[in-house]
């Protein structure tokens, strides 16, 4: 297990990466942005900026640590042999990002202990998350954890809100690119929403975790994420305080995420199942 000096070193790195990558973006998007291709659906987009800042992160990691792995949503595994893997969204939030909506970040976490190949699956941090950061380039607002460090946000330390009543909570959550799925999250939403104080869709996973861990929102969930759109922004909830968990309240995955401080926690939970979903 990676000490926690070694993780405050991992976070720094992670931090210099992202702040790069983030400056690299926003420049990009400054110029304008174009849609290079289509993915699952034709509206999960990816621009050239989207794979040019992995390229960019992928260069900077490999340049520093050159036998660590990396699993990153635009480019191919990179199999290493140190037992760290970095997980890589450039763009979380892309469609903000098309539209020029300042909700995108660049997402960067480091895990140990798991394999960087298609056993993890999507959706699935194969091993522990020990540091990671989420940069917002329009807002110039910085989000880091590392494992056990806590939570910051350019200097403030960051605490989720605590004992807010579900009738009183403000949730965030979002929607899959897949129509049939959209269907089906717009069905849990009908028994969410009458249940809660209100409901925020703003585009990125990433931010949404952070919003959470500064108490901008008080609870989370969404289903159909991948492990690089959660990966740094559960570390920075956890840190904050958020219990952040998966199906049945195992680990997080591609089938759901809830987060939330324990107590709103397991009322949203509950609530979720009434819904339909297996949280
Ligand atoms: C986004 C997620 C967001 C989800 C969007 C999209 P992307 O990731 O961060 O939570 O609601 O539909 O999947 O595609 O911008 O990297």
């Amino acid at each position: 297990m990676t000490s926690a000096a070694a993780s405050a070193d991992l976070l720094e790195l992670a931090r210099d990466i992202a702040v790069r990558a983030g400056a690299f973006a926003l420049e990009a998007r400054r110029h304008g942005v174009s849609v290079a291709a289509t993915k699952s659906t034709p509206t999960d987009v990816v621009t050239a900026v989207d794979r040019d800042t992995e390229e960019l992160i992928r260069s900077l990691i490999l340049e520093a640590r050159p036998d660590d792995g990396i699993v990153g949503e635009e480019g191919a595994a990179h199999i290493g042999t140190s037992g760290l893997d970095w997980i890589v969204d450039p763009i979380d939030g892309t469609v903000n990002f098309l539209y020029d909506l300042p909700s995108w970040a660049v997402s960067i976490a480091v895990a140990e202990g798991g394999g960087a190949d298609a056993a993890a699956g999507p959706g699935a941090i194969d091993g522990v998350t020990l540091a990671g950061v989420v940069c917002n380039p329009g807002s110039g607002e910085l989000f880091e954890a590392s494992l056990g460090g806590g939570a910051r946000s350019t200097g403030r330390t960051l605490a989720v809100n605590r004992d807010v009543p579900l009738h009183q909570a403000l949730v965030a959550t979002g929607f899959g690119y897949a129509a049939e799925l959209r269907r089906l999250q717009a069905e849990v939403l009908l028994g969410v929403l009458p249940s809660v104080r209100d409901i925020r869709r703003n585009g990125s996973a990433a931010l949404d975790l952070c919003a959470l861990a500064a108490g901008r929102v008080d609870a989370y969930y969404e289903r159909g994420l991948n492990a690089w759109d959660h990966a740094a922004g559960g570390l920075i909830a956890r840190e904050a305080g958020a219990h952040v968990a998966g199906p049945h309240g195992g680990p997080e995955n591609s089938e759901l995420l809830v987060a939330a401080a324990p107590g709103l926690y397991e009322e949203l939970a509950e609530l979720l199942r009434r819904a339909g979903l297996e949280a």
